[in-house]
């Protein structure tokens, strides 16, 4: 259907919200959106529209290019951020916690064993540790020590159909994100239980948080309730709000 032509003035403060979000994902101007794609932007959705398969073309090129062997830089000791930040989408006074013994992981989807798990059954799976950098959208990255189970191992462990697309995480601060298989199964993924050699502090995501050190911040969920492996597209929390959904750092 033909939309009426709408009056440029009437929307022009979109407009130049809009086009300040193109420029700062790489200088491209809203003529240059128009030509690529094909449609003539004269409202707000027929742009929004544009930005998302944008969007969805930059995801799969990102997922094309990412490789299961590609290690993200591991840091000496040294270098690890002190004091590391807290972010959230809501302030650190505001940090959920749960009772780290009566907390138990959900397990849902194309899983062959979906038992819920315990803190113990992770401490008594083969622990890996990284030093690497965490990179915020936001503008701040900071090196961090984590150790933990690796993803992989979990997934195999459980019987997880790892041909199935995404791995979802929904956390108990109602945040969450989903990654793809590849990502999941990557080596430096970790389900996380100790940082900088001791148990993960409540401000960081206790007791369990995904570290993805491939991924944007906006990736590593903290305070892990449920993984659910599903071929359903899954989006996130700040991913439904237009945040690139790869998130690749
Ligand atoms: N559950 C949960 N996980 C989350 C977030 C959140 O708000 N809730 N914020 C994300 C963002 S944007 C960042 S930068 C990192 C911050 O992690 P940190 O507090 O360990 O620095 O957590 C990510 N994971
Ligand atoms: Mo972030």
């Amino acid at each position: 259907m033909k939309r009426p032509m709408t009056d440029r003035r009437a929307i022009a403060p979109e407009l130049r919200r809009i086009e300040r979000r193109l420029m700062l994902k790489g200088a491209l101007s809203l003529g240059g959106l128009a030509l690529l794609s094909g449609c003539a932007l004269d409202d707000e959705p027929a742009i929004e529209n544009a930005l998302a398969s944008i969007s969805r073309f930059t995801d799969r090129a990102q997922a094309l290019l990412f490789s299961r062997n590609r290690l993200a830089r591991e840091f000496a000791p040294s270098q690890i951020t002190r004091p590391f930040p807290f972010n959230a989408y809501y302030d650190i006074e505001d940090v959920r916690t749960v009772d780290a013994a009566k907390w138990r992981l959900e397990i849902s989807g194309l899983v062959a064993d979906r038992r819920p798990w315990a803190i113990p059954q992770f401490r008594a799976m083969p622990q890996v540790r990284q030093i690497t950098r965490h990179i915020c959208v936001e503008g701040w990255s900071a090196i961090g020590c984590w150790s933990g189970v690796q993803l992989s191992t979990f997934l195999q462990h459980v019987g997880a159909d790892l041909r199935a697309k995404y791995v979802t995480f929904r956390c108990f601060d109602d945040y969450f994100t989903s990654i793809d298989m590849a990502t999941a199964l990557h080596p430096q993924t970790v389900m996380v239980l100790d940082f900088d050699d001791a148990v993960l502090p409540a401000s960081y995501g206790a007791p369990m948080k995904i570290r993805i050190p491939t991924k944007l911040g906006y990736k590593n969920p903290k305070y892990i309730a449920s993984i659910e492996v599903t071929n359903d597209f899954p989006g996130g929390y700040w991913e439904n709000q237009g945040y690139d959904w790869f998130g690749g750092s």
